[in-house]
């Protein structure tokens, strides 16, 4: 049950804030401090340590209030989350701040729930357990002599839920690994046990054995640094340098957070948990700005593992709400993670005593090519008319790494007007022993000798609330249909008659949907006041979206109570300020009974969300039956989804990027056979083989028929 035990409310103190640019900005490195020195100093008996310190986003109202007026209206109060720990005291300290006052609004304990885990958390474990004198017994059975404890690594997971243990304490897995030298990767040699971490108490309180025993394998490491690729053969040699080139620079603006690019303007904002949120975007639509969607953002995920073997029901990441999007990001590398010209932005995030840490070049931000946009050709004149307009995409990425894994997520803007999301994994399997004949029972594959991968997840929930031409929209549901009129019937003589069914959803309950790959099923973000006055229909934004599995793990489960979120494709909630986690605020070591987040604020499902401000939530991802080729490291998985604009432009609204080749049919007749217009012309391919004399690359351009 959770708690609450009101405590001390609003405490002030002169302002010394500082002053942010915009309101949806992250908290600044100086906010970060200046908000943990309002809680020392409101409580200074208190032995606190900080788990969050972040940004509260402003309530919608003040915030659009502001923007469609902010010479005659107030900023939004930089109010601020905080959530922290006290020495010996079971909970989370919850805060409010205002931070433009200087002012806590409120502070309470709150029971019975654990709160993320950040990285000194998890650096805490493997310290701490090479010298627990049980997990070294453990070690010495699995074939580890007990002065090799420096050879003994782990990757400390929270423990999920595990019923023997309950939320009271605050508890990490340590899966468990061993590594001959310190350069190997230790996933190829997983140890069979499991020891149970007390986060706080520095303690071994359990470890979990299985009763059959996998001793380390001796077989080689399988490891992926360059000595290793020098033993299979070497690097290849004949990998030829891609450059890109911007002579230019770029095609967007940037003015603090708030980027501009071929008519899209929106905020990029960056918390903990979420890692990237995109406020805030609009189209400038040949001179009205059209407000499209006020935020975006990734807001959970859940990996849960498919091998029904104890304690391996444990595995069921909640990688967002356990450990945070934003504490596990990595600073990005020029030329390495994104290629071109880049603008990056930083993240601030605070240490256990408040202090902040920087993540440098946290978000990268950049174009690049986006093939052909748009093309047609005349045969009739044997293709000398012609159009052929190539696009650029700018993305937004970030790359977090989560333990083993990496989730490369980039948000990607189309000249077409399109937003898509495309989340790549690499990184490295979670692995777990397995002896030489043993069966894998079909819940994992054997990747390398002595090692197997077990079947999972990756599910995540994608949180829309849209802004179509305005607040108010609906959400419909449009699946491929055929006509119910017989074969030979006036209506459909020939029986080939279908078209786009539309259903919209009026309440909660009607909006629980599931992909229907059949039907070609998406879902419509529509305005219902915002008729297109060609096809008559309402302005909205598709969810394209195919990649949408079905949680593996059954009704009734502990991954089912936990994860409500991802049981169907599609949820609908009105808009709830501040309402963001769909698996609950603190997801680690929560029963499932009751399921937090949107099983909770889903209720009744008589909730209204036609015509109104609403929050599309989306779970979508891929089934993983890991491979060979999958290991020792994993070639980057894309998984993608689209949302399109439909009957929102007039017509594509991409007819004015310039072209790179243009001809009509009479200007075709009259130039004749060679054309090059200039202007248009990319200087820069070349043919890769054969002649390169300056007629033959003219011949073969696409400039030139
Ligand atoms: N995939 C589970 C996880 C994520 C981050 C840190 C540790 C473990
Ligand atoms: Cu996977």
């Amino acid at each position: 049950m959770l708690e609450r035990l009101s405590q001390i409310t609003s405490h002030t103190r002169a302002s010394t804030a500082p002053v942010a640019d915009h309101p949806l900005d992250p908290l600044s490195a100086a906010e970060i401090k200046a908000a943990a020195a309002i809680v020392k100093a409101a409580y200074p008996d208190k032995n606190l340590t900080f788990n969050v310190i972040s940004l509260a986003d402003p309530r919608k109202s003040e915030f659009l209030a502001w923007s469609a007026a902010p010479e005659k209206t107030s900023v939004p109060a930089r109010e601020v989350d905080i959530v922290a720990l006290e020495a010996g005291v079971s909970g989370v300290w919850e805060g409010l701040l205002d931070l433009t006052a200087g002012k806590v609004l409120s502070f309470e304990l709150v029971t019975g729930v654990q709160p993320i885990l950040t990285i000194d958390d998890l650096s805490k474990v493997e310290r701490v357990i090479r010298s627990v004198p049980s997990v070294i017994e453990q070690c010495v059975i699995s074939g580890i002599s007990a002065d090799e404890m420096d050879k003994v690594y782990c990757d400390p997971w929270t423990i999920g839920y595990d019923e023997r243990f309950g939320t009271e304490r605050r508890l990490q897995q340590a899966i468990m690994y061993y590594r001959s030298d310190e350069d190997d990767s230790q996933y190829s040699h997983p140890l069979d046990f499991c020891p149970i971490f007390d986060t706080e108490t520095l303690e071994v309180i359990a470890i979990d054995i299985p009763n059959v025993r996998r001793p380390v394998s001796k077989a080689k490491h399988a490891n992926f640094h360059a000595k290793a690729v020098e033993e299979l053969g070497g690097y290849r040699t004949d990998v030829k340098p891609i450059i890109v080139q911007q002579p230019e620079g770029v095609s967007f603006k940037v003015s603090g957070r708030e980027i501009e690019w071929q008519n899209f303007k929106l905020h990029v904002g960056f918390n903990y948990r979420e890692g990237i949120v995109l406020n805030n975007i609009t189209y400038n639509d040949h001179g009205e700005v059209r407000p499209l969607f006020y935020r975006i953002s990734l807001a959970e995920m859940v990996v849960p593992y498919g091998c029904p073997d104890h304690p391996h029901q444990r595995k069921h990441a909640f990688d967002l709400g356990e450990y945070g999007g934003g504490y596990m990001t990595n600073s990005l590398a020029l030329g390495c993670d994104c290629k071109g010209v880049i603008h990056y932005m930083d993240a601030a995030f605070p240490d256990r005593n408040g202090e902040p840490i920087t993540v440098k070049n946290a978000i990268c931000i950049h174009e690049e090519d986006d093939g052909v946009l748009f093309k047609h050709s005349d045969f009739r004149d044997n293709y000398a008319t012609s159009v052929l307009a190539r696009g650029v995409k700018l993305i937004i990425s970030q790359i977090f790494t989560a333990a083993n894994y990496e989730y490369m997520v980039y948000w990607i803007f189309h000249m077409d007007g399109t937003i898509q999301l495309e989340i790549k994994l690499t990184g490295i399997l979670n692995t777990y022993a397995i002896n030489d004949g043993e069966e894998t029972g079909g819940f994992g594959t054997r990747v390398y000798p002595g090692v197997i991968a077990h079947n999972h997840q990756h599910l995540f929930s994608l949180r829309i609330n849209p802004m179509i031409d305005g607040v108010e929209n609906s959400i419909q549901m449009v699946d491929a249909a055929v006509s119910a009129a017989p074969v030979g019937s006036k209506e459909n003589f020939y029986g080939n008659a279908f078209f786009p069914k539309a259903t919209v959803f009026k309440t909660v309950n009607d909006a629980i949907t599931d992909y229907e790959g059949a039907t070609s099923r998406s879902w419509d973000m529509i305005n219902p006041k915002k008729i297109h006055p060609y096809s008559g229909k309402p302005a909205s934004y598709k969810l394209v979206s195919h990649e949408t599995p079905l949680l593996l793990p059954k009704e009734g489960s502990l991954v089912w109570k936990r994860a409500g979120f991802a049981r169907h494709t599609v949820h609908v909630t009105p808009y709830v300020d501040r309402q963001f986690y769909p698996a609950g605020k603190y997801v680690p070591q929560t029963s499932g009974e009751p399921s937090r987040g949107l099983p909770e604020w889903i209720g009744d499902g008589t909730g209204n969300i036609e015509n109104t401000d609403v929050v599309l939530w989306h779970t979508f991802g891929l089934t993983h039956f890991p491979a060979p080729e999958d290991f020792p490291i994993m070639p980057a998985e894309p998984m993608s989804l689209l949302l399109r604009p439909r009957n929102f432009f007039l017509q594509n609204p991409a007819l004015d990027v310039p072209p790179s080749y243009i001809m009509t049919t009479s200007g075709a007749k009259k130039l004749g056979e060679s054309v090059v217009v200039e202007s248009l012309t990319d200087k820069v391919s070349r043919l890769a083989f054969g002649e390169t004399s300056a007629e033959k690359l003219a011949e073969s351009s696409c400039c030139s028929k």
